[in-house]
């Protein structure tokens, strides 16, 4: 197999934990999504990475999904099998998406000229970042080493990545809001998977 994406993306880096914490076999190409005539095109039409090669000419694309394929094709599942689980896990998953989406929202709209910046769109991602934030510390359990149970698990891995990237791109005090979430991600943040692909630029702050 084949991972195609970026270093700096916390959704292929979603996908390049997993392979690392399972040890897969598969090969990391560097491609860019954003050049005019980008090769990703032919192999996902969204143009988005990852895009993760599964047999010739045979392409998964959405981080969701090419995680998802990652996590059962080798049978060795990172997420919980009983229902309650299961859900849990997606929950997590989800959420830790959708603080990733908002913080990429949020970085475009840094980068767009001065005089075309939005400041409310801005700080509508930054409070969609918030209130998520507030909720996953509402819900991780005291001392827990694992978002769920004494495992772990994708949710780890999807909330870790997406913790990261708000430290990388929206540096701001969330800790004092969220100890047990810091904790948490103390530990998680050590993992060889999290401290070998960290995106280039990202020093993660002593916390
Ligand atoms: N919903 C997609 C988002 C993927 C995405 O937006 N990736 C960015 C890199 S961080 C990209 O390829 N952007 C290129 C573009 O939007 O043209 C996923 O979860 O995979």
């Amino acid at each position: 197999m084949k991972l195609y994406g970026s270093l700096t993306s916390p959704y292929v880096r979603k996908a390049r934990v997993l392979i690392h914490e399972k040890n897969m076999a598969v090969e990391f190409v560097n491609e860019d999504p954003w050049t005019e005539d980008s090769p990703v095109i032919g192999r996902n039409p969204l143009s988005k990475v990852p895009v993760l090669e599964i047999g010739v000419d045979s392409y998964m694309f959405e981080s969701p999904l090419v995680v998802h394929y990652l996590d059962h094709v080798d049978g060795k599942s990172f997420t919980p099998r009983d229902p309650a689980g299961y859900w849990q896990s997606q929950w997590w998953q989800s959420l830790g998406q959708g603080i990733i989406d908002a913080g990429i929202a949020r970085v475009f709209e840094t980068r767009r000229p001065l005089d075309k910046q939005m400041p409310e769109k801005m700080q509508r991602e930054e409070q969609r970042i918030h209130r998520a934030i507030d909720l996953a510390e509402k819900t991780i359990k005291e001392n827990s080493e694992f978002l769920l149970g004494n495992r772990y698990g994708l949710a780890d891995i999807v909330m870790g990545v997406a913790m990261q990237y708000t430290d990388f791109r929206y540096p701001h005090d969330w800790r004092s809001r969220a100890p047990k979430l810091n904790q948490w991600l103390k530990g998680i943040a050590a993992r060889p998977s999290f401290v070998d692909t960290q995106p280039p630029g990202f020093e993660p702050p002593a916390a």
